[in-house]
């Protein structure tokens, strides 16, 4: 009979442990790997079926408007940024022919807005002047986060609008109220907003003068600010210190974007609020607030991610400013505030 010696066990149950060990590792390998390709994938889906919504722009037949011309058109701005991405200006674009394209297909389009403390006193005029401008005869659903639920305005919304408000805590530092939107955008989209298309994240303290709507849609949207448009970049208020993470170098950046006005694609605000309030937190790790807050990280951000929409400054105009020639009509603006008055803190 055949017979093993010792010598010849040890080998056979170590062969056996070693491939036993190498069969998990393939398993669990091979799981994982399955897993983070389906995540791709259910991404890749949503991405696309989004994507091919906006940029498969069916226009109705036998639709007449004025012929697009080839050769004449506005001069005194720049309207495609160098990566290709459209900026808006009156005058560069035909809202009939858009909304025509838009309207059949049936988009929602959310917005968030932070009234917190004081600043609920700004709401009505918000409210009531986007009634008369922002993406009329669309899906809109306002979402109102204050901490003052019951001051929440009665305002007539016509049908296919609606507004729901979400209850959210004081503070004493407007700063933190500021950068903090970020995070409840984040939450918000991904609590609630599987079925939006697109959202638009506005300052309170503004309201609407004249036409915000389809032509402002795109995959990630950025606002040009008005204080900055004509400034060499070393001028721009970004966060100048390194050690941040909104941190932009001498020689870097494009335009100096709002923090009041931003939007596109659900999924990429999602991506943009989610990334901005992660640096806004780690940067809080290492007791640094940066220079304007949420702002400067969306800035740095954008800088990366360039926006497929520029808005020009007509978007976000600030009341306080003189209306330059550019500037053929204001469609949204920055009321004129008391800071002292209306922030917790100074
Ligand atoms: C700029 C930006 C703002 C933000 C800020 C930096 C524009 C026009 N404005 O404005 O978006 O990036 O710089 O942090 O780009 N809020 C309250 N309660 C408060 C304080 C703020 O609800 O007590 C909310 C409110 O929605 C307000 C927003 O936060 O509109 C921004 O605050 P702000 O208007 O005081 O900031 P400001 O004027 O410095």
């Amino acid at each position: 009979m055949f017979m093993f010696n010792s010598k010849t066990v040890t080998v056979i149950l170590l062969s056996v442990l070693l491939l036993g060990v190498l069969y998990c590792y393939i398993y669990q390998s091979h799981r994982f790997m399955s897993v983070e390709r389906e995540e791709i994938t259910a991404d890749f889906r949503f991405a696309e079926v989004h994507e091919s919504r906006s940029f498969h722009l069916v226009s109705p037949d036998h639709l007449q408007y004025k012929q697009p011309s080839i050769e004449h058109g506005r001069s005194d701005v720049v309207s495609v940024t160098p990566w290709l991405a459209p900026v808006v200006w009156e005058g560069t674009f035909n809202p009939v022919l858009l909304d025509s394209i838009y309207k059949p297909q049936n988009i929602s389009v959310a917005v968030t807005v932070f009234a917190v403390g004081k600043y609920i006193m700004f709401l009505k005029n918000f409210l009531e002047t986007a009634e008369q401008h922002f993406f009329v005869g669309f899906n809109v659903h306002v979402y109102v986060f204050t901490d003052r639920t019951k001051e929440v305005p009665q305002v007539k919304m016509a049908a296919g609008r609606q507004l729901t408000v979400r209850a959210v805590p004081s503070s004493k530092r407007w700063q933190e109220i500021s950068a903090r939107r970020m995070e409840l955008i984040q939450l918000l989209i991904e609590e609630e907003l599987h079925n939006t298309d697109y959202i638009f994240c506005l300052d309170v303290d503004s309201k609407f003068h004249g036409r915000w709507g389809s032509e402002s849609l795109g995959g990630l949207v950025a606002v040009i600010h008005p204080g900055y448009y004509k400034d060499d970049r070393s001028r721009f208020p970004y966060e100048r210190r390194p050690e941040s993470r909104a941190y932009l170098a001498p020689g870097e950046g494009d335009f100096y974007y709002c923090g009041g006005a931003f939007g596109g694609l659900v999924q990429e605000v999602h991506l943009l609020a989610k990334t901005c309030r992660k640096n806004f937190e780690a940067d809080a790790k290492e007791n640094i607030e940066a220079a304007w807050q949420e702002e400067s990280h969306l800035n740095r951000y954008m800088w990366i991610n360039k926006p497929s929409k520029v808005l020009s400054p007509e978007y976000l105009w600030q009341d306080f400013k003189s209306r330059e020639p550019e500037i053929h009509i204001i469609r949204f603006s920055g009321v004129v505030k008391n800071y002292a008055e209306i922030r917790p803190n100074v």
